[in-house]
């Protein structure tokens, strides 16, 4: 009797605590990744409070929905290779540990970028540019330590971040800099010698614009003309109630599978709140206003319901080209974890993902997988 109301009493303070999004954690009940099957994998990325174990009712909804999961941020150069000589593996370990156990595809996220780049990678100690060689052989040993310690373990990795803007020209980077668009391929031979089986991609936002489109269809092209790996493009995915068009975010799709490469929906979330701008370059940011953060208390009705037949929208497209596509990430778990409640201003209060602050999945959620259920 007394085993009967304790057992009661733990499953009412999980349902309070973690909402309907663990009811669906049970056992056979359908799950998001059950209801797209092997259309694509179904990811997640994770942050270091979800990888650490802490946030329990996040990774309940992780185990149950997602069959993929990368590293929001504990891969990044700064993140695992702070100085010269020193790593810091212990996140990135949990994670992978954590995919592993799950039986997840694990995606590492991301070997070479301009941002979060630790301060010595490409300067000498009196703050000068190194030159080309020396930032060839630190690419080089960065890429061959941290691929190499996953080797067999990752499934792919975002080789190159975000080097073309939305002019279709390079991001004047310091890789790009002191190296030239040259460190893109040397970048992704670096990581096929360090991992002969992972995937390898190039991942970048604004990817439904013309000109990135080109340029980006250009990169895959004189890639796999100097005998280069690259498996897929990342198309980050970071979307807004007005941007980007459907039209062409499919043509992107269309374009970069007809240069030979799978797609990857990688970072996808979409912001309910006003547009301040489309890019997701973490220094373009803007100050707070009330007007920017009208929704403070919850979505009304009616934007709730623009921003979940918008996510089918682009669910169906997803769905449609499955052929091409082969994994959608979104870019955090709840809307509490999504970094666009800090940008491009600081301190609003956003929705932009599958699952709400109370680990409820989003009404277009719920019907896709009760939609797939009955079939
Ligand atoms: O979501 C990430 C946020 O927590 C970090 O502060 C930020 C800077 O490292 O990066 C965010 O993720 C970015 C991703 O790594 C690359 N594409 C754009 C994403 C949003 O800025």
């Amino acid at each position: 009797m007394k085993l009967k109301y304790t057992v009661l009493l733990s499953a009412i303070c999980l349902w309070g605590t973690c909402g309907y999004g663990i009811q669906l954690s049970a056992q056979n009940v359908p799950s998001l990744k059950g209801a797209v099957g092997d259309r694509f994998l179904t990811g997640v990325a994770l942050n270091v409070n979800q990888t650490a174990g802490h946030d329990t009712c996040a990774l309940r909804l992780v185990k149950r929905h997602f069959n993929s999961i990368v590293a929001e941020n504990c891969m990044k150069s700064a993140e695992i290779h702070p100085e010269e000589n020193r790593y810091d593996f212990a996140d990135a370990d949990k994670l992978v540990r954590f995919g592993e156990e799950n039986g997840m595809a694990v995606i590492g996220h991301c070997l070479v970028w301009h941002s979060q780049l630790p301060r010595w990678f490409c300067v000498d100690e009196k703050g000068k540019k190194v030159s080309p060689e020396i930032l060839k052989e630190r690419m080089k040993k960065h890429i061959h330590t941290v691929v190499g310690r996953y080797k067999g373990r990752i499934k792919g990795w975002d080789v190159v971040n975000e080097a073309i803007e939305g002019d279709g020209s390079w991001r004047k980077s310091p890789y790009y800099e002191i190296l030239g668009e040259e460190f893109i391929p040397l970048a992704f031979q670096y990581a096929h010698e360090a991992d002969p089986d992972a995937e390898l991609y190039y991942n970048d936002y604004g990817m439904d614009g013309q000109a990135k489109r080109n340029k980006v269809v250009e990169l895959v092209r004189m890639l796999k003309g100097r005998g280069l790996r690259i498996d897929a493009v990342g198309m980050q995915g970071h979307m807004g109630l007005d941007y980007p068009q459907i039209e062409d975010f499919e043509a992107s799709i269309l374009n970069f599978a007809s240069a030979g490469v799978k797609v990857m929906v990688t970072e996808w979330d979409m912001s309910a709140l006003p547009t301040i701008h489309t890019g997701a370059n973490i220094s373009e940011t803007v100050a707070y206003k009330k007007s920017f953060n009208p929704y403070p208390e919850g979505l009304p009705d009616s934007v709730s319901q623009a921003w979940n037949n918008r996510m089918k929208e682009f669910f169906d497209l997803f769905l449609k080209h499955s052929d091409v596509i082969t994994r959608v990430t979104a870019w955090g778990v709840t809307d509490d974890d999504s970094w666009k409640n800090n940008f491009p201003v600081l301190g609003r209060v956003d929705y932009p993902l599958l699952f709400d602050r109370h680990y409820e999945p989003k009404p277009f959620v719920k019907e896709l997988i009760e939609n797939n259920s009955e079939k």
